[in-house]
């Protein structure tokens, strides 16, 4: 789908500058990838962050992991890169005093943790220790500039990494701004952000980056909110934010408020 995107061609088309790689929490180099899928690993749970959960590697998309928590369901995956902070070998917690804990939203009752947990590690692949890197450390702020082009996380579909550019900047913190979807998907996050990347990023860790959106759908001003758009316009690549000018909330499923990994796709 993205074959034809090529940023070298889209900075020159859309006249813009790449935010220089030191602005990032991210290492020059991508860090190598070696879980496996199965593998099993300590992780912070997302929805509550002083938990120390058992997680399972369910998949794997560049330098990032999709993790699941033991005994969670699978509608709350979440994405982590190998440098994360967030991630640990299986021991860590014990090692460190802490105690591992059951997920939010743990499918069985409460009383039931302490065997779910020992048959969760029982006879399981623990990811190594050599495999998690270390977190790169924090840039100095200040060097996003408005208008820098990157390539971000969406937080609506964790899975995709998608060409951005920077929108604002207020403090610490950024407005990331997604090239060709009207504002739909973007965020405000901190300029030392794991979810955002150099130009040329997914190119060396080999995920898919995705195009920017030129397929907006847009339904007729007035009309009933439709689950099918009534009409689909294709849009130059070259001036993604400049065409005819739409409400931004207008026929998108803007304000359905996705949780973090459900797809919109
Ligand atoms: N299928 C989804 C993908 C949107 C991805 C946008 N990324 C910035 C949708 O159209 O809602």
């Amino acid at each position: 789908k993205n074959e034809h995107f090529k940023w070298d061609n889209y900075l020159k088309e859309t006249g813009s500058l790449a935010a220089p790689p030191h602005c990032f929490r991210q290492s020059r180099i991508p860090p190598s990838n070696d879980f496996k899928v199965g593998m099993k690993l300590e992780a912070h749970d997302p929805r509550n962050v002083t938990s120390v959960c058992i997680a399972t590697v369910i998949g794997i998309t560049g330098a990032r992991l999709r993790l699941r928590l033991d005994g969670s369901d699978n509608k709350n995956d979440f994405w982590r890169l190998v440098d994360s902070s967030d991630i640990q070998p299986i021991g860590t917690c014990e090692k460190k005093g802490g105690m591992l804990q059951p997920p939010l939203g743990f499918q069985m009752n409460a009383s039931s943790w302490p065997m779910f947990l020992l048959r969760t590690l029982n006879g399981a692949e623990m990811a190594p220790a050599a495999f998690f890197k270390k977190e790169p450390p924090k840039p100095a702020p200040d060097y996003f500039k408005v208008g820098m082009k990157l390539e971000a996380v969406d937080k609506k579909n964790p899975y995709l990494i998608c060409p951005a550019t920077i929108g604002d900047v207020r403090g610490d913190e950024v407005f990331i701004t997604f090239d060709g979807w009207r504002g739909a998907f973007d965020y405000w996050c901190k300029y030392d952000s794991r979810d955002i990347f150099p130009v040329g990023w997914c190119g060396l860790t080999g995920d898919a980056l995705q195009p920017p959106g030129n397929n907006v759908s847009i339904t007729k001003r007035g009309a009933k909110a439709q689950s099918s758009p009534s009409k689909v316009t294709r849009r130059s690549m070259q001036s993604p934010q400049k065409s005819a000018p739409v409400p931004a909330q207008c026929g998108r499923k803007t304000g359905r408020g996705n949780p973090p990994g459900q797809s919109t796709v």
